[in-house]
């Protein structure tokens, strides 16, 4: 049976496959490894904590489908603010969304998000599509690099707008792997480049929560005046442990996810 959440998931997946091949390429691979479906840990969404477009607005398309919140994470640095939603079926993949806290940033960064964020109808928030969407404003690839010197995050969202920023394999749930050192030498092995910021494996089972990534791809955008090619979305594999009760751990861990946002660094 499809289910509208079944139906957003896939349109998620379909709008970033489009722009992330090495993820297809990572699925079929895993899928390979194993005669059934690669289950989904949780996926990522970005945004401007302007009151438009904030978190809680694009969290709405996920309550309305049975969500609830789990945790807040802060994140001084980067300045930047996430929550992470799940759902009682243990099935539906978790959601973290981020949000920049635009009013920590230069006027001038300031005002280039109030006039992007100005250029988003109050109707496309809430249609269905919204989450898969792209950007609903124009930029130029000067204003793209101004972006980039103060946030890497405001830079993406200024590029790709509403869509996955990554989806994450449950290595829980892969077949042939126990650990993620498995999954990531099998991904080194073929080639891939994995983000290797605060080292490959991000946690620990004492944090119960292992991640790794690769790094983004690198594809080709359309700005107003040109185009570039530029990092565009990654793929995460995620091990959980159980807690005390016996249950996996379900949340997040703000050390580990500081560093996986930088999966869509440029890099060298
Ligand atoms: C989210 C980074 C954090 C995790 O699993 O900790 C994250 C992002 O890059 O948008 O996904
Ligand atoms: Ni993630």
């Amino acid at each position: 049976m499809h289910s509208d959440r079944d139906t957003l998931f896939q349109n998620l997946w379909d709008n970033y496959r489009e722009v992330t091949p090495k993820a297809e390429e990572i699925h079929r691979i895993l899928g390979g490894t194993q005669g059934s479906e690669i289950v989904n840990d949780h996926i990522a969404l970005r945004t401007f904590n302007l009151d438009k477009v904030s978190l809680s607005k694009l969290a709405e398309h996920f309550i309305q489908l049975g969500y609830t919140e789990g945790g807040e994470y802060h994140f001084e640095a980067k300045k930047l603010y996430a929550k992470h939603f799940e759902h009682e079926d243990p099935t539906a993949p978790k959601v973290f969304i981020s949000e920049l806290l635009t009013e920590k940033f230069s006027p001038e960064l300031q005002k280039i998000v109030h006039e992007m964020v100005d250029q988003v109808s109050e109707e496309a928030v809430t249609a269905d599509n919204f989450l898969y969407s792209g950007t609903h404003w124009k930029v130029d690839y000067d204003t793209y690099k101004k972006l980039l010197d103060e946030s890497e995050y405001a830079a993406w969202m200024a590029a790709w707008g509403y869509r996955a920023n990554h989806f994450t394999v449950s290595v829980n749930q892969l077949k042939n792997f126990k650990t993620l050192e498995e999954v990531n030498q099998l991904l080194k092995d073929e080639g891939y480049t994995l983000n290797s910021s605060g080292g490959e494996i991000k946690g620990s089972p004492e944090e119960l929560l292992e991640q790794s990534s690769t790094m983004a791809d690198k594809v080709e955008v359309r700005f107003s005046d040109q185009t570039a090619t530029i990092p565009s979305c990654f793929y995460e594999f995620a091990l959980r442990y159980p807690k005390a009760d016996g249950h996996l751990y379900s949340g997040f861990v703000a050390a580990s996810a500081d560093k996986i946002f930088e999966s869509t660094d440029a890099g060298m």
